[in-house]
C-alpha cells in the first residue's frame, strides 16, 4: 500500500513543451525571417543576420527583442516618443507574416515531437505549452504541422504577455502549474535554451533539453539530460550531456541507457531517477 502510494506520488503527470526551437526550428526559419520582412515593409534598414539573431535571442519576446536591438545594436536609430507603439505595431505585422510563413507549410516539427506527443496521449500524460510567443503563433504552428484538432491535445497553453516577466523568469511556468493544479514535481519541461531551462528551474521543474544551432553552447546545468533532438526509432538521438552511466545496473537507468529516442517510458525513468 505504502509502495503503491509512493509510486503514484512519483509518477510523471504532465509534460510541458516550450515551442520556439523545441517543437520546431521556428526561430531560424520563421521568427527571424518575419522580423526582417516586417522591417523591410516598414521602410526600415534594420537587418537581422543569423549571427546577430543568435545574440538577440538572449532576450525573449519579440517586442522586448526589438527594444534590446535598438538599445545595444542600433544605437544610432533616432529616439522617438512613440517607440512603444511603433514597436508594438511592427510586432503585430511581424506576427501576421510569421503566421503566413507557417500557413505555407514551410516549418516542420523537429524529430520525435509528433511521436512523443502521441505517446503521451496514449499514456494519459497531460500536455501543455509554455512559451513566450503568442497563442496565435502556437495555434498556427500546431494547425500546420499536426492538424487543427491537435490544439485539443494540449490541456493548457501558457503563452506570451499573460505574465509580466517572460523567460528566464519563472512566471510563465508558475502560471501553467497554477492553472493546471500541478506541482513542479509532477512535471518535466522540454526546452531548447538557457532562458527556457532557467525559467523552468525557477519554478522548480526539471528539464530535458533538445539543442538547436542557436543554443548548442548554452549553459544547461541542472538539465535531466541534453540531447541533439528527441530521436526516432530509425534516427537515434545523441546524448550531449547527462549522467546515463550512473547506476547502470538499476532498472531506471538501464532503461535510459538503452534508449535511442524519447518516449514516456524514458521520461518516467528520468523523472524517477
Ligand atoms: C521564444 C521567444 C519568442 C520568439 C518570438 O522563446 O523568445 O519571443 O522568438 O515570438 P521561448 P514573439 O522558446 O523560450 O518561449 O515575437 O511572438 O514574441
Ligand atoms: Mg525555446
Amino acid at each position: 500500500m505504502l509502495k503503491e502510494s509512493m509510486d503514484v506520488m512519483g509518477a510523471l503527470k504532465a509534460v510541458l513543451f516550450d515551442v520556439d526551437g523545441t517543437l520546431a526550428d521556428t526561430e531560424r526559419d520563421g521568427h527571424c525571417v518575419a522580423f526582417n520582412l516586417a522591417f523591410e515593409e516598414a521602410g526600415l534598414d534594420w537587418r537581422w543576420s543569423d549571427v546577430l539573431y543568435e545574440k538577440l535571442l538572449d532576450v525573449t519576446g519579440g517586442k522586448e527583442r526589438m527594444h534590446y536591438y535598438l538599445a545595444e545594436f542600433n544605437k544610432q536609430y533616432p529616439a522617438r516618443d512613440d517607440i512603444n507603439e511603433f514597436i508594438a505595431k511592427l510586432h503585430r505585422r511581424k506576427t501576421q507574416i510569421y503566421v503566413s510563413l507557417l500557413d505555407e507549410g514551410r516549418i516542420p516539427l523537429r524529430p520525435g515531437v509528433k511521436r512523443l506527443l502521441e505517446d503521451a496521449r496514449k499514456q494519459n500524460v497531460r500536455l501543455a505549452i509554455v512559451t513566450t510567443t503568442s497563442v496565435a503563433n502556437v495555434s498556427a504552428l500546431l494547425k500546420n504541422t499536426l492538424g487543427s484538432e491537435s490544439q485539443d491535445w494540449f490541456e493548457f497553453v501558457a503563452a506570451g504577455d499573460v505574465v509580466a516577466k517572460k523567460k528566464p523568469a519563472p512566471d510563465i511556468y508558475q502560471y501553467a502549474l497554477e492553472k493546471m493544479n500541478l506541482t513542479a514535481q509532477d512535471c518535466i519541461a522540454i526546452e531548447d535554451s538557457e532562458n527556457g531551462i532557467l525559467s523552468a528551474a525557477g519554478a522548480g521543474i526539471k528539464s530535458v533539453i533538445t539543442v538547436n544551432d542557436y543554443t548548442r553552447d548554452h549553459n544547461f546545468n541542472g538539465a535531466l539530460i541534453v540531447l541533439d533532438h528527441l530521436g526516432e526509432p530509425d534516427m537515434p538521438f545523441t546524448v550531449l550531456k547527462g549522467e546515463l552511466s550512473r547506476d547502470a545496473n538499476s532498472g531506471v537507468n538501464s532503461h535510459v541507457n538503452n534508449a535511442h529516442y524519447v518516449d514516456i517510458a524514458f521520461l518516467n525513468a528520468l523523472h524517477q531517477g
